[in-house]
């Protein structure tokens, strides 16, 4: 898959969050059921009260402290926390069991996704839960706790689950990152504190070492990433082939794997909010239209074309208005994104507004062939063809109720 054209920086500079969700599917169970916030809760499969059958899936964090984990069985699980009840004089209450229901797990999912591709172009989901992103052509890392901290904040406003970051400059030590200070952490290891981030760890908290590994490196007298880190190559590749290689690696805080995007955004926005609600239409089309080139400046770099152009609009206190245009065709075509938008926004001329965003969606994803592109470029910019080639606006404003929830976390930015 083509990465848009997103220039390689060099891995000291790349900016690599790894987002985790805590006890993801417990906390599914708690969105839907506040009142199992802050209770032991053990989601799993198969068990029914008196048997034995039925192994956990997750716990909650407040389960864990009673040593229930993944894996075990839920009847062992819920005898624990009961016990745990019985000696304690506290009113908490015995474990809360809630089976497995997947498809309620993937829609979450799916709502804390659309939040990542919102603040990021290079998103890797890896599993139901987990994803890397790469935000390294939008911040420094300077920026980078803050853009972390308001990610955290924003995946739970709009998915209402948490959520565990970390942010370095590779994928294995953001991964240890986000796992470091469970559950709502925030880790930012910046490119000169990696190595002694790493030191003090365990190896087996690295990418590539499990317990087998572990236990061979601790007969070589090595317990630590830092005592790894400075083992003899030559010695671990003997023992271990070319993973030998990998993990000496990653115990010095070097991956150079990319984070490569799978699966594409349906849209590409942004938004931004007046400080106070203003009905100045010259400041609201002035915000517009930088807005718009943000958005364009995203599609051109990642050889986007879009067939929908839109606007969103919140008036006082929060309401949320959408508009949309869509063509008969595909386009890269900012001035007509410009021009759209500021069609659209013509009917709320005289309100009060607090907050505008401009998004492209129908979106498809040209590989970086430069001929094709400027086809389309060529076509899009010579709207009076005869030919009738060029893709023009074939509908009025529409209505769209599809989801609403922008990224905010640039405003802080
Ligand atoms: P994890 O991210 O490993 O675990 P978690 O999100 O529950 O907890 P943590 O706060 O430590 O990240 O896995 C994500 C989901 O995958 C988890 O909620 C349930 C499911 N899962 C299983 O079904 N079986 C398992 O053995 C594990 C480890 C996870
Ligand atoms: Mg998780």
């Amino acid at each position: 898959m083509s990465d848009g054209g997103r220039p390689r920086v060099p891995s000291e500079e790349r900016i690599v969050l790894h987002v985790d969700m805590d006890c993801f599917y417990a906390s599914c169970e708690r969105r839907r059921e506040p009142e199992l916030q802050n209770k032991p809760v053990v989601v799993g499969m198969g068990y029914e009260a008196g048997e034995s059958h039925g192994a956990v899936a997750t716990a909650s964090y407040e389960a864990r402290e009673h040593d229930v984990e993944s894996a075990q069985a839920i009847s062992q699980a819920l005898e624990r926390l009961s016990r745990a009840e019985n000696t304690d004089d506290s009113a908490e209450p015995a474990g809360h069991y809630r089976p497995v229901d997947m498809a309620y797990y993937e829609s979450v999912s799916e709502e804390v996704k659309a939040v990542l591709h919102e603040v990021a172009d290079t998103v890797r989901a890896v599993s139901i839960d987990e994803a890397y992103l790469d935000v390294s052509d939008r911040l420094g890392w300077e920026g980078a706790p803050v853009f972390a901290r308001n990610l955290k904040a924003r995946i739970h406003e709009a998915a209402g689950v948490p959520a565990s970051i970390g942010v370095a400059p590779n994928m294995s030590t953001a991964k240890i990152a986000s796992d470091y200070d469970k559950p709502d952490g925030l880790v930012v290891v910046a490119p000169d504190e990696v190595r002694s981030f790493l030191a003090p760890l365990a190896t087996e908290t690295l990418h590539g070492v499990g317990p087998v590994t572990a236990r061979e490196l601790r007969s070589m007298g090595i317990e630590t990433a830092g005592e790894l880190a400075e083992a003899d190559r030559h010695r671990l590749v003997e023992r271990f082939g070319s993973r030998g290689g990998t993990v000496h690696d990653h115990a010095r805080g070097h991956d150079d794997r990319v984070v490569e995007p799978v699966g594409n955004p349906k849209s590409l926005s942004n938004e931004s909010a007046f400080t106070e609600a203003t009905d100045s239409f010259d400041h609201i089309r002035d915000r517009l239209v930088a807005l718009a080139e943000e958005v364009t400046t995203r599609t051109s770099q990642r050889s986007v074309l879009y067939k929908t152009i839109g606007i969103k609009v919140v008036t006082p206190p929060f309401d949320v208005h959408t508009r949309s245009r869509s063509l008969s065709g595909p386009v890269d075509d900012p001035p007509l994104v410009e021009r759209i938008a500021l069609d659209l926004i013509e009917e709320f001329e005289g309100r009060p507004i607090r907050k505008l965003g401009v998004r492209v969606s129908n979106l498809s994803f040209v590989e970086a062939d430069q001929s094709s592109l400027d086809d389309w470029e060529r076509s899009a910019a010579e709207p009076n063809d005869p030919g009738g080639a060029s893709p023009q606006p074939d509908g009025g404003p529409t209505t769209e109720n599809e989801c609403d929830r922008q990224a905010s976390v640039f405003e802080f930015l």
